[in-house]
């Protein structure tokens, strides 16, 4: 499948989501030669222009990046790691961790909940998360029975009115399960963003991919 207008093999389409990963990626954009012209905060714009006529930026929500991408509607883009177990991986290639948008996944309990005796005992528990795949694979592998909520957002409501025992959510600095009376009782895993590429733009469009992900790769590195 080809992204519109890609019929010239010079063409390239980024799929990046606002907020963080945008803002961290300008910077290894940056690196590869590549300046973004537009901001999406002040644009209501979804296509942005660069620096370069054959380089555009489409912005879409975070959870979006990898289907944009698996479609060939994108030639690449950036997607956290959470978001890419969610999506499967399926028509992508993921060459480098950029080790940007960092945090990680973990379970929370309303304070006073005991999480660990509720384990030992082999309670079933109720798990509210947007994360399924993750929460599912996780608690399989400790042997725990739960029953998944499934939330698309504010996840941290769900055990302050009873929804749910615990949850499974990001967590960067704490101050939203703090604010919420919420305590982090498991790191499941590190979470950071990954570059990922169409598969067959890879092969088609490697002249002009292969020095982008080579100077993602060399930028990335120097922040790690
Ligand atoms: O916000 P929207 O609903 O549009 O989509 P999104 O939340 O999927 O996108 P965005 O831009 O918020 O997140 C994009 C990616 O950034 C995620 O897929 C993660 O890989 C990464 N990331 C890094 C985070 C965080 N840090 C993070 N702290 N994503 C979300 N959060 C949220 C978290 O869900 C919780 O609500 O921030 C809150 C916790 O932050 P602290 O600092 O209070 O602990
Ligand atoms: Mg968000």
């Amino acid at each position: 499948m080809s992204g519109f207008n890609s019929d010239a093999n010079n063409q390239l389409i980024l799929a990046l989501s606002k907020g963080r990963i945008f803002e961290d990626t300008l910077p290894l954009l940056e690196a590869a030669g590549i300046t973004v012209t537009e901001n999406p905060d002040t644009s209501r714009k979804l296509i942005l222009a660069t620096n370069d006529p054959n380089v555009r930026v489409l912005i879409v929500r975070a959870t979006d990046v990898p289907t944009y991408v698996q479609h060939g509607a994108a030639d690449f883009g950036v997607a956290g790691k959470d978001v890419l177990i969610e999506h499967g991986g399926e028509g992508l290639y993921q060459p480098v961790d950029l080790n940007i948008a960092q945090c990680r996944m973990s379970v929370a309990v309303k304070s006073g909940f005991d999480y660990e005796a509720a384990v030992r005992q082999g309670a079933r528990l109720r798990v509210a998360t947007k994360f399924t795949t993750t929460a599912r694979e996780h608690f399989a592998s400790k042997g725990v029975h739960v029953d998944l909520i499934k939330l698309y957002g504010s996840m941290e409501l769900a055990p302050l009115v009873g929804l749910s025992d615990a949850i499974v959510d990001l967590v960067s600095t704490g101050s939203t399960l703090r604010a919420n009376n919420l305590v982090e009782v498991e790191e499941i895993m590190q979470i950071s963003s990954r570059l990922v590429v169409n598969q067959a733009a890879l092969k088609l469009k490697r002249a002009r991919l292969q020095p982008i992900i080579e100077a993602f790769e060399r930028a990335s590195k120097a922040r790690a």
